[in-house]
């Protein structure tokens, strides 16, 4: 039942405790039997399904990287024949094959479920409308989405990526009160309306729900205040499932996990050594119910913290942190580490500025280069060249004290960074690797 399906983000630890151990059992025993990558490497570390007494043992168990499900493309990590499979995704990666995941009817309906928690939890009902703004396609955002929207009865646009007019028109004249993209085309989305004269604040809008890409504090309060909606992180990966792993709650104090389904973990990503609740490391998620599919010890490369303490919710739920960066998305400029997200957080603390950001790493005789170009208000910009230097070198400034790192700062004219309808580009890496 529907009206039933929030109680599970508020059952008691102990209860929930012994469903995961249930579920991860279940889980270990059938990857182990019918996934011969799975027994293999239960083999080479030295454990059997039945090492598993207490959920802490799962600590004994080998992690599942990228790498495996490229090595065993597309079909190879599959638990159950192809005839089970119903739907298959793919998430695209900066350099060769897909990464594939398939899903049993059993899944679909789980993810199904997932999703459809994360609208209650956003307050959302069967009278919302829901513009589904996400990709369709072999990108899970869509159709997971949809799914979950659809499950909790309300009634969905499946509108995808892109065509920034036809969204703003169905909008307004569908009455569209939620929305399901990722936050820079939300905020591509927001220009839009401001250039044709419609105030957002006037539409039925009322809440989002933001995620695949990281997505800093401040841009959450540029959005809200921006179009007077609130807005709400939602994370996943097709991996695991799709969106729908975690999400926030009203209270925006970290993202619920489903954890009745997917277990998370946290470790030290150099050591792969466990790290306790509230210390900060590598996301590591377990499926506990998935049939198609399911992956132990998934290395997400997601950065994040897990918090155990009630939140004022009363959801029973572990937290997670807002994931800002990933391990892999770290630059290193001269030695100086760097996330965009920190460069991120320092442009949208600054007045005058768009959230329409690129950093440009160049090297030049073994000099690394940083350039980060930012787009400034049409009344920035059309401002005397004093009013333009002064911001220009008060970024600059934040950039070195905060970063450390000496930067280059162009200010641009609104419009001049690419937008973009899914998942933003920030990072023109330039140097010969
Ligand atoms: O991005 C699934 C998704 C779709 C999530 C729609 C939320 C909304 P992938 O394409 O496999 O799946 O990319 C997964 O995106 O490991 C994170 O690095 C990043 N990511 C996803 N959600 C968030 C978020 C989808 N809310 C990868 N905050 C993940 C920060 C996120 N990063």
């Amino acid at each position: 039942m529907i009206s039933d399906l929030h109680l599970k983000d508020f059952v008691d630890r102990k209860a929930l405790e012994a469903l995961q151990l249930q579920r991860m059992k279940e889980t270990l025993e059938r990857v182990y039997q019918n996934v011969p990558f799975y027994r293999q490497a239960f083999t080479r570390a030295g454990v059997k399904p039945d090492d598993l007494k207490k959920l802490s043992d799962l600590a004994k168990f080998p992690f599942t990287l990228k790498s495996d499900l490229r090595d065993h493309y597309p079909y190879g990590l599959l638990a159950v024949p192809m005839k089970d499979i119903v739907r298959i995704h793919a998430s695209s990666g900066t350099t060769g094959k897909p990464t594939v995941v398939c899903y049993t009817r059993s899944d679909l309906e789980l993810w199904a479920e997932t999703v459809c928690r994360v609208f209650r939890m956003g307050g959302v009902t069967e009278q919302d409308i829901v513009l589904v703004s996400y990709g369709y396609g072999l990108f899970t955002g869509g159709l997971g989405a949809h799914y979950g929207a659809e499950h909790l009865g309300c009634s969905v646009i499946p509108m995808g990526g892109g065509a920034t007019e036809k969204q703003l028109l169905l909008i307004k004249d569908f009455g569209v009160t939620v929305i399901c993209c990722t936050p820079s085309f939300f905020i591509h989305i927001m220009e839009e309306a401001e250039k044709s004269g419609f105030d957002l604040k006037n539409a039925n809008l009322r809440v989002g729900f933001f995620g695949a890409e990281p997505w800093t504090p401040e841009m959450r309060q540029r959005i809200e205040q921006g179009a007077g909606i609130a807005a709400r992180d939602i994370f996943g990966l097709s991996e695991i499932i799709g969106p729908g792993v975690s999400s926030d709650c009203e209270c925006c104090a970290g993202l619920h996990v489903f954890e009745d389904h997917y277990y998370p973990e946290i470790i030290d990503p150099d050591t792969g050594e466990v790290k306790n609740p509230g210390e900060e490391g590598e996301l590591v998620f377990t499926t506990i119910s998935k049939t198609g599919m399911p992956l132990i010890r998934y290395r997400t490369r997601d950065i994040s913290r897990l918090c155990y303490d009630k939140c004022d919710c009363g959801r029973t739920l572990v937290r997670m942190d807002k994931v800002k960066r990933r391990s892999d998305d770290m630059l290193i400029i001269r030695g100086v580490n760097l996330f965009p997200s920190q460069i991120e957080s320092v442009l949208l603390s600054v007045k005058g500025t768009e959230p329409h950001y690129q950093l440009v790493v160049t090297r030049e005789k073994a000099m690394d280069d940083l350039e980060v170009r930012v787009e400034v208000t049409a009344l920035v910009f059309s401002d005397e060249v004093r009013g333009l230097e002064s911001l220009r070198s008060e970024i600059q400034s934040k950039i070195k004290q905060l970063i450390g790192l000496s930067a280059k700062v162009t200010l641009v004219e609104p419009g001049q960074i690419e937008r973009s309808t899914g998942k933003a580009k920030r990072v023109l890496d330039l140097r010969k690797k």
